[in-house]
């Protein structure tokens, strides 16, 4: 398998060893959203652990209507059909858990550190990697289905995309080497096929605490934008709800739900 080949279902498949994620995948050259097509396929009836990939998006979406970007070929787009049995609110763990499984394989298979920055994001060295955008289907205020859709710069340089530049990075950018997507996205599965297991079996409060192990922003000084408005202040810890805490220069905790948060610039090593 040569490192710019397109991702293949069926090699995906082979030996991926995974009880419900990755059961179905189907892959397409090219299309607007890989979410997009998972929503369509959920809402006729696919299965849990439906997997959509796409080797380009005409119209990749972040939160908010804003855009994600990835030149062809060159990164791991990928939407998963999830049907848990989990109330509404406690859907956040589904962002949780996709972003978990992909900084451990990431670790796993590049020995880069990876952290995850609240709410969705994953960073190398301060640079955006990975985003995951998870969309809900509510049917009288219950979870049907969910469709988490991650996008994960593998082998292109964030700085030639003039609406990207240092804010970005990618594994082959860190590595200095081009990354095989097909292994990666292998492990990726897998490790989110556990901890979707793990929801049910360990438990909520297990994937809480290994989510708050990993988040990188904890400790430090943040700006946090959100529909109340912006805080600048010390991201001091999560609850239990995925709220972050801030604590504000003035000493107030202050609880954000929907947010964007971003470094301070004083606090970059
Ligand atoms: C996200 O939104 O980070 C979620 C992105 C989810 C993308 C995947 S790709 C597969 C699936 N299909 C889709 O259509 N979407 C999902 P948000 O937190 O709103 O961040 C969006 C912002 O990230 C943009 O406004 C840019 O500033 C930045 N951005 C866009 N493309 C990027 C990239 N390739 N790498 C790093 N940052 C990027």
């Amino acid at each position: 398998m040569t490192l710019s080949s397109e991702l293949k279902p069926d090699a995906i498949k082979h030996g991926l060893a995974t009880s419900i994620i990755g059961r179905e995948i189907i892959h397409l050259s090219s299309t607007t959203s890989t979410n997009d097509v998972a929503k369509a396929l959920a809402s006729e009836g696919a299965a849990d652990g439906t997997v959509v990939l796409a080797e380009e998006q005409t119209a990749g979406r972040g939160r908010l209507g804003r855009q994600w970007l990835s030149p062809p070929g060159t990164s791991i787009l990928c939407s998963v059909v999830l049907r848990p049995h989990l109330a509404s609110e406690q859907a956040f763990y589904l962002t949780i858990i996709c972003s978990l499984a992909i900084a451990h394989a990431i670790e796993d298979s590049t020995g880069l550190h990876p952290y995850l920055k609240w709410p969705n994001d994953i960073l190398i060295n301060d640079r955006k990697v990975v985003g995951v955008l998870t969309e809900l289907e509510l049917v009288e205020r219950k979870l049907a289905w969910a469709v988490v859709g991650f996008g994960l710069n593998v082998n292109f340089n964030p700085q030639d995309l003039p609406d990207l530049g240092q804010e970005a990075s990618s594994l082959s950018l860190e590595l200095g080497r081009p990354v095989p997507r097909s292994q990666l996205l292998q492990l990726i599965l897998r490790e989110l096929d556990c901890r979707y297991a793990g929801l049910a079996d360990r438990g909520l409060l297990a994937i809480f605490e290994e989510w708050k192990r990993h988040l990188g922003t904890l400790g430090r000084q943040v700006c946090v934008t959100s529909p109340e408005g912006t805080i600048q202040g010390l991201a001091s810890t999560v609850d239990i709800d995925g709220a972050l805490i801030v604590r504000r220069s003035d000493g107030q905790m202050q609880r954000v739900l929907v947010g964007d948060v971003s470094l301070r610039p004083t606090d970059r090593p």
